[in-house]
């Protein structure tokens, strides 16, 4: 046999061993679509106010979370916590990155040192993007494609004009990768248009697509409406709707279509099977949106700053139509998103959330299990221990299982439960405190 046919014959050998594995195949795509602002009470799914009737197929398709959480009350923190999976005070990001550059934390962002789950899927051969809101850093060192992901359109500020993408502090804000370039649309618009090709370029690959939505942040703009917002102009932050909530049912509905369009795009491509969907919220809402029967609003360490929608969807896998009341955060996304990927979690920087994988799949509990906000308030089963609340000084003890608005404070009847959270509140921020990356000063 000539040196020519034996090499032939090897390389046809390899190939058809690839061809075999069934690890690349089975490998899944993820799709997390995060809303910014969304209370537990907004949507129909969670017998809301608004008619979405493309989340409502999407719960009845999965499963339902009634005890799922953001880590943090607002945008910035959530997002570094969803990226990393673990307690943002550790990548020292507590609070909103603001546009204002007179404020220390404009020159803060999400340093390079983390690791985030777009790196770990990209070094593993998945195809990533991000369309949307990043809000973890203003400056292009900053940027996503710096943080493992591929393709990035959007903006890195809290909110933009959904027409013009200019932001509150009067910048223009909208990127290709890392250089500012506008797009002629509506941000819902855009945000869906580019999942939707990414997802087709992406059909013969495993690919893991973000898509952080603006909606239903400020400012109020239906898809009707006209930008608002010049650079450098002067401007209502809120938008000039005298209609907010009709203008905030619009944005909503719109993002839902959006969804809609995702979800239709993975059928079609033959995809859905293979294919975890995850919708979630990156805090609770504001006083123009519902949080249901939760106490208090974005901003807030009571239920409603952070418990929000959650929507699991995996045609196949995840039972329809089912639901859970497992006490979840979303810092569990990152490692349900690597152990479904065949991925170990990082050594180095320990995660501090639990994969879903065991509720999505089986139905299981994810067993006792203790989650921490802002070193404020922590829950421990049915119990939330909260100190300084808005509009309450000093400690609450809470028992939601027959409590959920927390309304009374049970303190007093539970010294020694009282006592107990208290300490583990003390030492889970001595715990995140050691170690914390280092954000740099202002210039
Ligand atoms: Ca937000």
């Amino acid at each position: 046999m000539s040196f020519q046919v034996l090499a032939g014959r090897l390389l046809c050998l390899l190939v058809a061993v690839q061809l075999a594995t069934p690890a690349f195949a089975a490998k899944p795509n993820f799709v997390v679509i995060m809303a910014d602002d969304l209370g537990y009470g907004d949507l129909s799914p969670y017998g809301g106010w608004i008619k979405v009737p493309h989340l409502e197929a999407l719960a009845a398709s999965g499963m339902t979370f009634s005890d799922f959480h953001s880590s943090g009350n607002v945008c910035s923190p959530t997002r570094a916590g969803l990226m990393t999976g673990r307690y943002q005070q550790r990548a020292n990001i507590p609070g909103v990155v603001f546009a204002d550059p007179k404020r220390d934390a404009h020159y803060h962002g999400l340093q390079s040192e983390e690791v985030t789950f777009a790196e770990l899927l990209r070094d593993s051969g998945y195809s990533t993007a991000i369309f949307g809101k990043w809000h973890l850093g203003y400056f292009p060192k900053y940027n996503p494609v710096h943080q493992g992901f591929d393709l990035f359109r959007g903006y890195v500020s809290g909110n933009v004009d959904f027409f013009s993408h200019v932001d509150q502090a009067g910048v223009f804000d909208w990127w290709q990768q890392d250089r500012l370039q506008q797009e002629e649309g509506y941000t819902t618009h855009l945000i869906t248009q580019h999942a939707v090709k990414f997802i087709e370029d992406n059909r013969d690959r495993p690919f893991c697509l973000y898509l952080p939505h603006e909606a239903p942040h400020y400012p109020y703009q239906g898809p009707n409406d006209s930008p608002l917002r010049s650079v450098g102009g002067d401007f209502d932050l809120n938008g000039e709707r005298k209609d907010i909530k009709a203008a905030y049912s619009e944005m909503v509905v719109e993002m839902d279509k959006g969804v809609g369009e995702v979800v239709a795009t993975l059928k079609r491509l033959g995809l859905s099977e293979n294919t975890l969907v995850l919708f979630i919220s990156d805090n609770g809402a504001n006083n123009r949106g519902s949080n249901g029967p939760l106490r208090g609003f974005k901003g807030s360490n009571w239920e409603g700053g952070h418990r929000v929608p959650c929507i699991a969807s995996w045609p196949g896998k995840i039972a329809a139509g089912s639901k859970t009341d497992q006490l979840s955060i979303s810092l569990d996304l990152m490692p349900t998103l690597l152990e479904a990927a065949g991925l170990p979690a990082p050594q180095e920087r320990p995660l501090d959330g639990k994969s879903l994988l065991p509720v999505l799949l089986e139905g299981k509990s994810l067993g006792q299990r203790q989650l921490v906000w802002n070193g404020k308030a922590i829950r421990d089963g049915q119990w939330k221990l909260i100190v300084d609340g808005k509009g309450a000084k000093g400690i609450g003890l809470y028992d939601l299982a027959s409590d959920l608005g927390e309304q009374t404070n049970v303190a007093k009847q539970h010294p020694e439960r009282t006592e107990k959270l208290l300490a583990a509140l003390k030492a889970w921020e001595a715990e995140v405190a050691d170690g914390a990356t280092q954000q740099p000063d202002k210039p």
